[in-house]
């Protein structure tokens, strides 16, 4: 079946997405794709429309892995977060086409369920940490939650929803990595004995600690179970993971940043996490996820997929594709979909105490509504930076 058309949505309601809708030569079946990168969507939509729209006119639609490494390998400049996000945008288009054309879910295709429902974690949010304390057992009696998350931060960690207006230059926010391990300590402990014992807690470092402050966190936090602790440090020195794994017994989950197998490759080989959470869309979508989740699952890795509130109804339904079907599932973190989301795109995973499901749908059973994705046009906004207090300089955000 041929591909005819490759368009791409660019839409803020909340929050800007990128969606990729492939049109095929039976015009009733079009796949939805997500290749939204926070804060350089237009950079992914201009190589979307430039360079791979024309090439992927006149393919095969049914010719997924194809189509994967002929955009991967054929530009012969491989990787990066540009490049990965737009193949994604495609690659999800392609998967939704295939299970449209077979009648089948996109669990189906990827082998079958292998579990009724899956579990979930969702933030806990606030303005300030001693108001996530304040609320953190209400949140989880409320919300039935069987698994909490916390970031590592101040003053708010609402993420980088909410961006309504266009902005000029990056938000800046205050971060002392020096200073504020011990108030991070305090934090999670203070958590630990208002959920008690029972609620698993995740503490997403965000990678904002050098390898020896994170050490000293999660030793000190041994005692009071982290369900894992999550991007302790950044990704780009693996001697610093190793020094960071060698150093502690907390469960680690890792990899937000990774934009491949390739990333992936030492940390799982020397199992240096027990959770793999790449982005699908950085990673280059359901083919390379399908990749890694393999590789991780010859080594005892669980996963754990990046699945926050700035993520789109589609990539959370693609998530939950993923761990219905997969045996190494860990967890996955659910994020709050907000209601003008909700208007621009339909379908996605339901919370229900604990966990997610979702209908049965051809495909990946979302769709986007055009008319509504034009009535919130795209704004410009960035993920913030982080700078120290203390003199100014930049740290990991
Ligand atoms: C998480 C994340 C996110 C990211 C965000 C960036 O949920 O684990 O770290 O909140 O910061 O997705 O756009
Ligand atoms: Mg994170």
């Amino acid at each position: 079946m041929k591909i005819t058309d490759v368009r791409t949505i660019l839409t803020c309601p909340k929050q800007n997405y990128l969606f990729v809708k492939i049109l095929t030569e039976d015009r009733e079946i079009y796949g939805i794709g997500d290749a939204s990168l926070n804060g350089r969507e237009k950079a992914v939509e201009d190589l979307i429309q430039e360079y791979l729209r024309p090439m992927l006119i006149g393919m095969d639609a049914d010719r997924i892995e194809d189509i994967w490494q002929t955009i991967y390998r054929g530009a012969y400049w491989r990787g990066g977060n540009i490049i990965m996000s737009a193949l994604c945008g495609i690659d999800m288009a392609l998967w939704d086409i295939k299970g449209k054309r077979a009648g089948l879910p996109l669990y189906s295709l990827l082998g079958g369920r292998v579990r009724e429902r899956v579990l979930c974690y969702s933030h806990v949010l606030g303005k300030t940490n001693e108001e996530k304390v304040q609320k953190a057992a209400a949140f989880v009696e409320e919300k039935g939650l069987k698994v909490i998350r916390l970031r590592a931060g101040l003053p708010s960690a609402n993420g980088t929803l909410n961006n309504q207006g266009h902005q000029a230059r990056p938000k800046v926010e205050p971060w002392d990595p020096e200073f504020l391990a011990d108030e991070m300590i305090a934090y999670f402990i203070r958590i630990r004995k208002k959920v008690g014992d029972k609620v698993g807690i995740i503490f997403d470092l965000h990678e904002r600690f050098s390898p020896d402050q994170a050490v000293y966190i999660m030793r000190k936090l041994e005692d009071y179970h982290p369900f894992f602790i999550e991007d302790p440090i950044a990704p780009d020195c693996i001697e610093s993971l190793r020094t960071v794994r060698a150093h502690t017994n907390v469960p680690i989950a890792f990899g937000e940043l990774y934009k491949d197998r390739y990333e992936c490759i030492p940390g799982i080989i020397e199992r240096l996490y027990d959770f793999i959470r790449c982005d699908i869309i950085r990673i280059g979508g359901i083919t390379e996820a399908k990749k890694i989740n393999a590789m991780a699952e010859a080594f005892d890795i669980k996963t754990a997929w990046h699945g926050p509130n700035d993520v789109s109804p589609v990539t959370h339904a693609v998530n939950w594709h993923m761990n219905v079907s997969c045996f190494n599932f860990g967890i996955q973190e659910d994020g709050t979909v907000d209601d003008t989301v909700k208007k621009v795109v339909r379908g996605g995973p339901v919370y229900k105490d604990g966990y997610l499901t979702m209908p049965d749908q051809p495909g990946i059973g979302c769709d986007i509504d055009e008319e509504a994705a034009a009535e919130y046009p795209y704004k410009r906004a960035y993920i913030p930076v982080c700078r120290r207090t203390s003199d100014e300089s930049l740290c990991d955000w």
